[in-house]
């Protein structure tokens, strides 16, 4: 190349030469891969469990379970539609089961719960094990474990399934797979894991421990959890923001029930105020009984029974009681996993 063609070339576009070699200058996104703080693409909302109830009655009689695999609605929040989820790296649904109804066994990578709201005389068999279902039951499907469920009751059952799908599905870690039978034959005592293990401070020595970090507890009835705040009474004052709140455990390592999500139970007394926190982990609370507010950032979001509000990362977060009731708030949260990689904090604020 002579200094005469140099003269004459254009100047080279280095900037799209770089991208059409599928790199990118670092200096131009910087703020966008090492933001300062947080960015969640999930936003706060509140899902009014009155205006979802009627649909779900509605599909209960237009959709047969031979046409879904569960009936359930998912609660998509509107920051995070595409793909669907909850909030960061959670996910809740409601799904509705109706008498002599049965859902196939299947299992999945992902982890998962439910948590009861309505009816009685449905059951979800996992590994073999038969679990009955009540209102405030929390049931537990770790990651890899065959569940089905049954209803034998007379009235519709819906309950509230949360799951940790954002999270499996943004490390590329699911598989999914049919038991093969619709439901799975009984190979354990019916509720065997949540009696042998109820007593808590009293717990099997026989034989190998569970394996695994999931709690090995089918269930943790809701006449446990009220057991458990009756004993504590007005005795604790409680956390600042979340008032006396309980964490559920993995009864053998203390840890929390899931690798993925920690569920907790609160009672705000009447006049409860908290002081505001942000945490960089996200939660879903779900609101057993009780009426109050939820002031997120500058989203104030009031609720009632049964109704659902999906917490992002970082907002600054105050819960009150606004009511003449005890409010008891179901809640899960990621912070196991921020915990895990070291990248869990909070703040008052
Ligand atoms: O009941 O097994 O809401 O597998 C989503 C996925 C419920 C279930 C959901 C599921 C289930």
């Amino acid at each position: 190349m002579t200094s005469s063609d140099t003269a004459h070339t254009v100047a080279t576009d280095h900037y799209a030469a770089v991208t059409e070699l599928h790199t990118a200058p670092l200096w131009r996104f910087l703020g966008d891969v090492l933001p300062t703080e947080p960015r969640p693409a999930a936003v706060a909302h509140r899902w009014r469990y009155a205006d979802l109830r009627p649909h779900l009655l509605h599909f209960l009689g237009a959709l047969g379970l031979d046409e879904a695999e569960r009936r359930v609605l998912m609660l998509i929040n509107p920051g995070m539609t595409d793909p669907p989820a909850t909030t960061t790296s959670l996910y809740a649904g409601l799904q509705i089961i109706g008498p002599r109804e049965t859902a196939q066994a299947h299992r999945h990578a992902s982890h998962a719960f439910r948590f009861v709201i309505e009816g009685s005389g449905a059951a979800t068999t996992v590994n073999g094990e038969r679990v009955p279902m009540s209102p405030g039951d929390l049931l537990l499907t770790p990651g890899g474990h065959w569940h089905d469920h049954e209803h034998t009751g007379d009235e519709p059952m819906i309950w509230l399934d949360a799951l940790d799908y954002p999270l499996v599905n943004a490390l590329d870690a699911s598989y999914f797979e049919l038991f093969g039978q619709r439901s799975q034959p009984h190979t354990v005592p019916d509720d065997l894991s949540s009696r042998q293990y109820v007593h808590g401070l009293l717990t099997p020595a026989w034989g190998p421990p569970p394996p695994g970090p999931s709690s090995p507890v089918g269930r943790y009835p809701w006449a446990e959890t009220r057991r458990a705040f009756d004993a504590i009474a007005d005795d604790a004052a409680g956390s600042a923001a979340e008032g006396v709140l309980l964490e559920y455990r993995n009864p053998v390592t203390g840890g929390p029930v899931l690798p993925t999500m920690s569920c907790r139970v609160t009672r705000l007394r009447p006049g409860f105020t908290g002081v505001p926190v942000r945490r960089t982990s996200s939660s879903v609370l779900y609101v057993v009984s009780g009426d109050g507010t939820a002031e997120i950032g500058s989203t104030v979001l009031d609720w009632t029974d049964h109704d659902v509000v999906a917490i992002p990362p970082w907002q600054p977060v105050r819960l009150r009681n606004t009511g003449d009731r005890d409010a008891y708030l179901f809640g899960y949260t990621n912070e196991p996993v921020l915990r895990a990689l070291d990248l869990y904090r909070e703040e008052e604020c």
